[in-house]
């Protein structure tokens, strides 16, 4: 009897030691996480649930820091000190780099994504591993998708209620030629930038308009240079939550595997709290004196519309079989 339930418990942690590495097999390591938005932002949500997770896989031996604001630089320096291994990890917008992965641009197409959710199963799905690979070749492992999410616009001068509204507008765009064309196509003066230059600009007057979720728009405080914000919900862009492949590489697979696991995990919470964030900042940034406008699915249409032309100006830059891959997605996902 005895010797039997030995075996058993023999066998048991046998079993259990095949599915759950020892401890033994990870290192001390400490790795650091750069980021644009400030610390106030739901990355950072994520990021704390994701530590909880590695914490409990690897015995607490691997740890994490995020740096906010910039303080280790903007998305795309950041992501190429990735690239040459100097730098861990960056949670970065994925429009800044279509220089480094043309195909990301696909998320810059104007009104591609309806919902939250299709944007997810596009992203998490087969479609999202095919860019990971094209992330991969370029020296960037991509742990997930995060939400930056739906774009709306603000400015200082004037409510956006249709395309005609941006005539002449001074927009910050991200360094990125689709959304230069898409709002200079709308008529309005687009000027490409960096973001962490963004505040100080609106500040000053030198430009009177931006595009960003909400949250941004509250916990970078661009509020308190605004005075209008339209929901224009003009493009749903990701984060991407991206590791150094030359370090990564050097991870042993167990260490990899709880940093792929974990950031699912962070990218879950992050993307439960920035839904509900999104509500309460805008309520904040109205609070504080904001005027806000909705845009008529009519005039949403013919934004659309007008934008057709984005869409094959870049089609062939993005990669013919990328934008038609994402549409055929998009077609299936809203059959369902
Ligand atoms: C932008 C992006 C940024 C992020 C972040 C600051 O407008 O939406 O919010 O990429 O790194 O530049």
């Amino acid at each position: 009897m005895k010797s039997t339930a030995i075996k058993a418990a023999l066998l048991v942690s046998t079993l259990l030691g095949a599915a759950t590495p020892a401890l033994a097999d990870f290192q001390d390591r400490n790795f650091r996480v750069s980021n644009g938005i400030n610390e106030d932002h739901p990355v950072n949500n994520g990021m704390k649930a994701m530590q909880v997770c590695l914490d409990e896989k690897t015995g607490g031996k691997m740890k994490m820091t995020g740096f906010w604001g910039g303080a280790l630089g903007g998305d795309l320096q950041a992501t190429q000190a990735l690239r040459s291994g100097v730098q861990e990890a960056v949670v970065t917008s994925s429009s800044p780099l279509v220089g480094i992965v043309p195909a990301l641009g696909v998320f810059d197409l104007p009104f591609l994504f309806r919902s939250n959710e299709e944007a997810y199963e596009v992203m998490d799905g087969e479609f999202g591993d095919f860019l990971n690979e094209k992330l991969d070749a370029a020296g960037l492992v991509n742990l997930g998708y995060w939400e930056n999410g739906f774009r709306n616009v603000s400015n200082s001068k004037q409510p956006i209620t249709k395309w005609e509204d941006f005539e002449g507008l001074k927009l910050r765009v991200m360094q990125n030629n689709i959304f230069l064309d898409t709002f200079s196509n709308f008529g309005a003066n687009a000027t490409p930038m960096a973001f962490g230059e963004v505040f100080s600009a609106l500040e000053t007057k030198a430009i009177d308009a931006q595009e960003n979720p909400y949250v941004t728009l509250d916990t970078s405080k661009f509020y308190e240079v605004q005075n209008y914000v339209s929901e224009t919900k003009h493009a749903y862009t990701p984060f991407l939550f991206l590791f150094s492949k030359a370090i990564f590489n050097t991870y042993a697979p167990e260490e990899q595997q709880a940093l792929r696991d974990c950031a699912a995990v962070g990218r879950d919470e992050e993307r439960s709290v920035i839904q509900e964030l999104n509500k309460t900042s805008l309520a904040k940034v109205e609070a504080a004196g904001l005027k806000f406008n909705t845009i008529t699915p009519e005039e949403q249409a013919r934004m659309l519309e007008k934008s057709q032309v984005v869409y094959e100006k870049h089609k062939a830059e993005i990669g013919a079989d990328v934008v038609d891959a994402v549409q055929k997605s998009l077609a299936e996902i809203r059959a369902k």
